[in-house]
C-alpha cells in the first residue's frame, strides 16, 4: 500500500507545524503548505530528522493559482488539514474595520473553500478525511470578536454542509475548535505588537500547539467508518466560555 499523504495548510508555525510533525511521526508523507517557505523547510527537516517524509509547497490560500499548483503537486491526498486562518483586530462592531473583516473572510472561509474544493477529487479517491481548524469563536461570540466570529461561523457553515454532501463518497469531515492556544495567533491579531500579544497568555495556562496536534492526529487516524463531527478544546480556565482575557 502507498504511504498515506496528509496536506497541512498554514504549516509554517503553531498548530500547523506541530500537526505536520505529529502526522509525519504517525506515518504520513506530509505536504507542508504556507507562504513562508524557509519556515516550512525547517519543519520539513524536523520531520525528516525523526525518520518521516515531508514535502514543501509554497501556498497562499487566498490565491486560486497557488491552490491549483498545490493540487497539481498532490495527486494523492488521504488527509487534508485546513489550518491556515487567523484573526485581525478586536474592534467593536461600532469601530469595525472592513478591510480586516475582508481578510478574515478571505483566509478563513474562502481559503478553506479553495483548498478543500481543489483536493476533493483526490480525497474522494482515497476515501480520506478533511479536518478543518475552526475556533471556539465559531460557536460562541464575544465583544470585540465580531469579525472573527463571523468568519469562523462562516467556515463552520461550510464545514457542516461539506460533511453532509460528501459523506456519501466516504470522505470524513471534522472541525476542531480550539480556544486559547499559545502560538503566533495573537501576534497576528494585534498586528505584530509582541507585548500585547504576550499579555494574552500571561498569568494563565494556555493550550500548546502540541495539545491540538495530538487531537488532530487522533481524529486523522480513526478507522474509515468513524466520523467525528467536531471537537471543542480549551484550556481549563476557558472551558465553556470563549471570551478571551481582556488585554489593553
Ligand atoms: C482563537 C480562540 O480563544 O484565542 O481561535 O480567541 S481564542
Amino acid at each position: 500500500m502507498a504511504q498515506p499523504v496528509a496536506v497541512v495548510t498554514g504549516a509554517s508555525s503553531g498548530i500547523g507545524a506541530a500537526t505536520a510533525v505529529a502526522l509525519g511521526a504517525a506515518g504520513y508523507e506530509v505536504v507542508l503548505g504556507a507562504r513562508r517557505v524557509d519556515k516550512l523547510t525547517d519543519v520539513a527537516h524536523r520531520i525528516g530528522d525523526a525518520g518521516g517524509s515531508a514535502r514543501v509547497v509554497e501556498l497562499d490560500v487566498t490565491d486560486q493559482a497557488s491552490v491549483d499548483a498545490l493540487a497539481a503537486a498532490v495527486p494523492q491526498c488521504d488527509v487534508l488539514v485546513n489550518n491556515a486562518g487567523g484573526a485581525l483586530g478586536m474592534e467593536s462592531v461600532e469601530g469595525a474595520v472592513e478591510d480586516k473583516w475582508r481578510w478574515m473572510y478571505e483566509v478563513n472561509v474562502l481559503g478553506t473553500l479553495r483548498v478543500t474544493r481543489a483536493l476533493l477529487p483526490a480525497l474522494k479517491v482515497a476515501k480520506g478525511a478533511v479536518i478543518t481548524i475552526g475556533s471556539i469563536a465559531a460557536r460562541q461570540n464575544y465583544p470585540g470578536g465580531a469579525g472573527y466570529n463571523a468568519a469562523k461561523h462562516g467556515e463552520r457553515a461550510l464545514t457542516e454542509v461539506l460533511r453532509q454532501e460528501i459523506a456519501v463518497d466516504g470522505v470524513r469531515v471534522t472541525e476542531i475548535d480550539p480556544g486559547r492556544v499559545h502560538t503566533d495567533f495573537s501576534l497576528v491579531r494585534f498586528d505584530g505588537d509582541a507585548d500585547k500579544a504576550e499579555r494574552v497568555y500571561q498569568g494563565v495556562e494556555s493550550l500548546t500547539a502540541q495539545d491540538v496536534a495530538d487531537v488532530i492526529t487522533f481524529v486523522a487516524t480513526r478507522p474509515a467508518h468513524v466520523n467525528i463531527d467536531f471537537l471543542q478544546i480549551t484550556p481549563i480556565d476557558q472551558a465553556g466560555n470563549a471570551a478571551p482575557k481582556p488585554v489593553k
